[in-house]
């Protein structure tokens, strides 16, 4: 069975649970401490050099990071990838919108204001604000595109409304208020209501 290393409160490995529970793919579970800093020494790093998770180890050994590759690995041939190739681009264009422009701060934010140990989050108190209004900024494309349509791309639910949903769903944890998000607030309910859905604290 393929090896999901993670740290069971972030929402990128979230991501990969429950993409994996979607596409009918069981994990085993890997779990590292949020704040242990165990992906930074050898053992780990000879895996991805990268130092991060999630990460996905294969049978035969072979390891993919970033949650959006291992988005598409697990979801490849099932409903959750369109097949049209203008569907398929655009469901990318919404998973790299995620990682450059919505993860940086949505992300970001909720690690140091929830997770973070109190004096750490205050030498970093000055860039609040910046990670608010670039996340709020992400917020606001993402409300601008649901106002119209039900999911990002492909006229249907896909790996990138997983992707978004990720830290979409937890924004709250970061002092992220949706209440002037009504068109995301509509989709999270309806992602939250695709069938074999599970919340962040699911394990197999
Ligand atoms: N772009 C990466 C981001 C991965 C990432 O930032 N992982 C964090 C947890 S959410 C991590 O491993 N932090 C530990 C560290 O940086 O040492 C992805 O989407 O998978």
């Amino acid at each position: 069975m393929p090896v999901l290393h993670q740290m069971h409160v972030s929402g990128n490995c979230y991501k990969v649970r429950l993409c994996a529970r979607q596409a009918g793919v069981a994990l085993a579970l890997q779990d590292y401490g949020l704040l242990d800093g165990d992906t930074r020494k050898p053992a780990f790093l000879a895996k991805n050099p990268n130092g991060r998770v999630p990460m996905l180890e294969l049978e035969d050994g072979r390891c993919l990071p970033e949650s959006g590759a291992i988005l598409w690995y697990l979801a490849e041939g099932s409903p959750l990838i369109p097949d049209d190739r203008w569907a398929r681009a655009e469901m990318l264009q919404w998973m790299f919108f995620e990682q450059y422009s919505h993860e940086p701060y949505v992300a970001v934010a909720r690690f140091w204001l929830k997770f973070a140990p109190p004096a750490e989050m205050a030498k970093k108190q000055h860039l609040v604000p910046e990670w608010h209004a670039r996340g709020y900024a992400a917020l606001g494309v993402m409300e601008q595109h649901l106002a119209k349509r039900d999911w990002f791309a492909a006229g249907r639910y896909t790996i990138a409304d997983i992707a978004l949903y990720g830290y979409t769903h937890s924004a709250a944890d970061g002092g992220f208020d949706l209440a002037g998000y009504p068109a995301v607030r509509a989709w999270l309910a309806r992602v939250a209501a695709q069938p074999g859905h599970v919340p962040l604290e699911f394990r197999w």
